[in-house]
């Protein structure tokens, strides 16, 4: 799907990559095999596929599951399309069919489709937006449909898809219903929908919603004043009544407070990221996508803000965003605590996807390095080896006692997490016409065979990353084509290096990109090399719970510590400025890790007796070997207490 005419760049489409990897194949095969078999099984168990079985029977009642379950029906049904796009699976084609057309049979005649409201209120259509979701399962819908379209060419879902858009089209607008929805996800679907379909309208209503979020009145606050009378109140939600449900998140004080679902002010007038975090990234994502589409430079200065906001003030090392559990969201700058970090796996997919817009639209690398920090950490944390185990709250400092799970009532995340990692693909590459470049972001082994400026190019990319800073990209288009070839350098590496056909090269990268012009053809070589070391990190000292704490990353990977490795309690384990920090491949450990080690300190509690207190030079610490495992794998072995953060000492 291409971006739209103001962006910089389109990324490559997913169809065009081939992925072949030795860090993501297990992963990706996991996702195939395991992942999407397993998510089926709860869908078929859970009772989200059955409530559309009872729509279809004519039935009433019923309706099982939080009032989105519809949604994990299409965020299973778009990963699944998404495997098939690299991968031939008659079986999983056929199962998929079966989906789609359940789907499509439970569709009312006028277009309208939610199993919940079907079954429980079906003459209460669109009254309470701020809670019920109608309007974000509505996006889910759409993001299937257009990911089903473009890997399998069919139009069944597609045509579902249109046809509640345009119902809701209908319903909503400036010459409609004002409404906005309480959960943003169709903003982002309508622009999809958009350029699959180059219907304008569904362009207009995207940026409609973008831009009737957060005006005075806010048709929510309408809502929340009868919020105990209108549809869905009485529906129970995670064992309490929705109608408090709303109450708690958009009522502070009993006045209405928008910021929740960003609907406090004018996105064009919002300074910080606030409120629940997957709403405001899925809301950015769409700001960015519209941008590509339609010149607005305040919205675009906007859009930056919140971002710079987000990334220097809001944003744990991992990547995870929003860090408070009560409202999924952030809070206030610098407030980034480690053991009541939310970080939710949906909100780092989020933020994936806005900064993939991001990226599109300005052609800056930042964005791909963001993508990159969140990918290998906040991201892939959220999935088990096994691939039928995750995490929907990452933490970054337990006591023990989390862990994965096969599954959550509410399970918006492991759906998710199935969507992006079978789209991966989407997230390594990009080509700008307008400039003749092809741009590599990620380094992902893969074989590429795309289109550049109507001239084909395909090429071979293989690396050992993130484990070695290092990688080769070989062409294999017969054809010399000359193109401008953008190599993204991490912002951490050093010692720099580039050959091309071995020869080496001085190439200039203040911006981050590589970029080499030259005509390249079959057997044509570029290699990139640079420094990968440990990095001992710190953070900023307003960042009170970690202040003067270090943190260990390798590449573009942060670094945890596990009981399971240590003999005291993870909690104590300081790492001295002077510990050198070795790193060294272990084949064996879960599949094959970087594993860094370094000998640190721990002070010794069995030789405090009975004091609570005493002169800091009297404390007695004993030496102890660190043994550090990248963020993402933590949780695979014997379970137990974890932290990113060391002492110092
Ligand atoms: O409300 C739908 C999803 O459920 C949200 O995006 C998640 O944060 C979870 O609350
Ligand atoms: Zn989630």
């Amino acid at each position: 799907m291409p971006a739209g005419p103001r962006a910089t760049a389109e990324s490559l489409p997913l169809g065009d990559v081939e992925i072949d990897d030795e860090f993501w194949n297990a992963r990706l095969e996991t996702n195939r095999e395991v992942t999407i078999a397993h998510q089926y099984e709860q869908l078929q168990e859970n009772g989200c596929l059955e409530n559309f079985r009872r729509v279809v029977d004519g039935e009433t009642g019923g309706f099982e599951g939080p009032m989105f379950i519809d949604s994990d029906a299409y965020k299973w049904l778009e990963a699944a399309s998404y495997v098939l796009a690299c991968d031939d699976d008659p079986d999983l084609e056929e199962r998929i069919q079966e989906v789609i057309d359940l789907i499509a049979a439970a569709q009312a005649e006028d277009g309208y489709l939610n199993t919940y409201f079907m079954l429980e209120e079906p003459e209460r259509r669109w009254e309470n937006l701020s809670i019920m979701h109608e309007l974000y399962c509505a996006g889910h819908l759409i993001e299937a449909a257009v990911a089903q379209n473009n890997t399998t060419g069919s139009e069944d879902l597609l045509d579902v898809a249109s046809g509640f858009a345009d119902l809701i089209d209908r319903q909503f607008g400036p010459d409609a219903d004002s409404g906005v929805p309480g959960h943003q996800e169709i903003e982002l679907a309508l622009i999809k929908l958009y350029r699959v379909t180059d219907e304008e309208r569904y362009l207009d209503l995207a940026e409609y919603f973008v831009d009737a979020r957060g005006q005075d009145p806010s048709p929510l606050a309408d809502e929340l004043a009868n919020i105990d009378q209108i549809a869905g109140a009485e529906f129970v939600h995670h064992g309490e009544r929705s109608a408090d449900v709303a109450r708690k998140h958009f009522l502070v004080d009993h006045e209405y407070d928008g910021s929740y679902a960003q609907d406090h002010r004018p996105i064009r007038e919002q300074e910080t990221i606030e409120g629940h975090a997957v709403r405001a990234t899925y809301y950015y994502t769409a700001v960015a996508s519209l941008l590509q589409e339609r010149a607005d430079n305040e919205l675009f200065e906007a859009v930056t803000r919140l971002w710079e906001n987000m990334t220097t003030k809001r944003m744990y090392v991992t990547g995870g965003v929003g860090s408070e559990h009560e409202h999924e969201g952030f809070t206030e700058d610098y407030d980034l605590p480690n053991q009541t970090a939310y970080a939710e796996t949906c909100a780092a997919i989020g933020s994936i996807f806005w900064n993939r817009r991001l990226f599109e639209l300005t052609g800056d690398a930042a964005h791909a390095e963001l993508i990159e920090r969140t990918l290998y950490n906040g991201f892939l944390a959220g999935i088990g080896v096994s691939g039928d185990r995750f995490f929907y709250v990452n933490p970054l400092e337990t006591m023990g006692d989390h862990h994965r799970k096969e599954w959550f009532y509410v399970a918006c995340c492991p759906p998710n997490a199935a969507r992006l990692l079978a789209s991966l693909g989407r997230y390594l590459y990009a080509r700008s016409d307008a400039e003749n470049a092809l741009y590599v972001n990620q380094f992902v082994g893969s074989d590429v065979a795309t289109e550049l400026d109507g001239e084909t190019i395909s090429f071979t990319q293989s690396t050992n990353y993130p484990w070695e800073g290092e990688t080769t990209i070989e062409f294999t288009h017969e054809d010399p084509v000359a193109f401008d070839l953008r190599v993204r350098v991490p912002e951490w590496a050093d010692d720099v290096d580039t050959t091309v056909n071995g020869e080496p090269i001085e190439a200039d990268h203040d911006n981050r990109y590589i970029s080499i012009k030259r005509s390249w053809t079959a057997g044509d070589q570029f290699r990139l090399t640079f420094s990968h070391p440990v990095d001992v990190l710190t953070a900023h000292p307003k960042v009170r719970e970690i202040a003067g704490r270090v943190a260990l990353r390798r590449g573009p990977l942060v670094y945890c510590v596990e009981a399971v490795d240590h003999s005291v309690p993870v909690e104590h384990l300081a790492l001295p400025a002077s510990a050198a920090v070795e790193a060294k491949y272990d084949a064996d450990l879960l599949d094959g890790l970087t594993v860094l080690t370094a000998d640190g300190r721990a002070s010794d509690p069995d030789k405090w007796a009975e004091l609570l207190y005493r002169p800091r030079d009297d404390v007695e610490e004993n030496d102890v070997a660190i043994t550090a495992i990248p963020y993402f794998a933590w949780d695979n072995r014997e379970p137990g207490a974890m932290t990113v953060w060391l002492q110092p000492a």
